[in-house]
């Protein structure tokens, strides 16, 4: 927690200090060691989301608020270190956005960079630029910068999914806008490039048939995903640990400027080492069950619950299934802090 910012020096007379505060000026001096402290401090703290405790709340948003007066139907996860701000971290905000069957949500774009986590339920579509992406758990689906993106509904059950955006990050540059919403768009296409074009690692459309826009990838379907992890587990020593990075097929980096992506698998029984980054995130538990101590707190986990790191905490994860794997999706600001020379990690031996 960061002591209080202290712009008045006592030992100064009163005077000049109210002369200071008149021309709108503040001696350093006082706050130094406060904006510039010397050990890493956060106010974010290390918490956990059940989802046998969100689940009932978001259906009985969708009981109790009509999707065209919410517009998003979005429960936010707010850190509870962060004051009450609408921030899962102080750069990333998270939601659980839910969606019933026949509703769309209104079609806008906004400066923030988004993803989407399916949590639960199928036949819901997030279209993308005309592009429709369909929503099967665990998917991942971005919605980059300033892309026209809305949300519909063709199946028979809720669809709830997990939000992650950087809107506290973009806000902190006074940067954050959106459009005006417009009624969701019929999809131009049917599918989207990760179901004809990005089927296999390692080869690329020499020319695509989907509009050049620097995202020539929107969604990582999960079959994909969990298919290429569990294929690594069965290769991999014991000691290393199963993550796959999510990219941009086209540049091999992040897939989004400002948020990187990770899909984890952790064998049965298995215990990663601690390791800590200067990037903070949330794990999504998309399968199985465990548990993860997140600097001096532990919490057990399963399938749908979100767990918050604060930047530059030891991250320590474990299956506690001695039969079946876990899988957990992670998202964080990595690509931000590495863009602005601020990345550091360490491992514990
Ligand atoms: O689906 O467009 O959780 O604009 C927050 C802001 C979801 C969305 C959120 C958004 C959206």
């Amino acid at each position: 927690m960061n002591p209080a910012m202290t712009t008045r020096d006592a030992n100064l007379p009163a005077e000049y200090s109210a002369g200071l505060d008149r021309l709108s000026l503040a001696p350093l001096w006082t706050a130094l060691h406060v904006l510039l402290p010397q050990e890493r401090v956060t106010e974010a703290v290390p918490h956990r989301w059940r989802w046998a405790e969100m689940r009932e709340p978001l259906l009985e948003a969708a009981r109790l608020v009509p999707l065209d007066q919410a517009e998003r139907r979005v429960l936010v996860l707010r850190n509870p270190g962060l004051g009450g701000a609408y921030a899962v971290t102080a750069t990333l905000f998270a939601g659980l956005q839910i969606i019933l069957p026949g509703e769309a949500a209104p079609s806008h774009h906004h400066t923030p960079a988004a993803l989407r986590l399916i949590v639960e339920g199928r036949g819901a579509f997030t279209t993308v630029d005309g592009v429709k992406c369909a929503m099967e758990p665990g998917d991942l689906i971005i919605t980059p910068p300033m892309r026209w993106h809305d949300h519909g509904h063709e199946g028979s059950e809720p669809v709830i999914w997990l939000d992650g955006l950087d809107i506290p990050l973009v806000r902190s540059f006074e940067a954050a806008w959106a459009s005006k919403m417009r009624p969701a768009v019929v999809p131009a296409t049917a599918i989207d490039s990760s179901q004809d074009e990005f089927t296999a690692a390692g080869v690329v459309p020499r020319a695509s048939r989907y509009e050049d826009t620097g995202y020539p990838q929107v969604r990582w379907p999960w079959t994909t995903v969990r298919r290429a992890l569990e294929a690594m587990a069965a290769a991999a020593q014991a000691d290393q640990p199963v993550v796959l990075r999510y990219v941009n097929p086209g540049t091999g980096t992040f897939p989004l400027r400002t948020i990187g992506s990770e899909a984890q698998w952790l064998r049965p029984g298995e215990a990663t080492r601690a390791e800590r980054r200067t990037a903070s995130g949330v794990f999504h538990v998309i399968e199985g069950q465990g548990e993860s101590r997140i600097g001096d707190e532990v919490f057990t986990w399963e399938r749908g619950d979100c767990v918050v790191a604060p930047p530059w905490h030891w991250i320590q994860h474990k299956n506690l299934s001695r039969s079946a794997p876990a899988c957990l999706f992670h998202f964080n600001d990595e690509p931000a802090l590495r863009a602005l020379g601020l990345w550091q990690e360490e491992t514990r031996s």
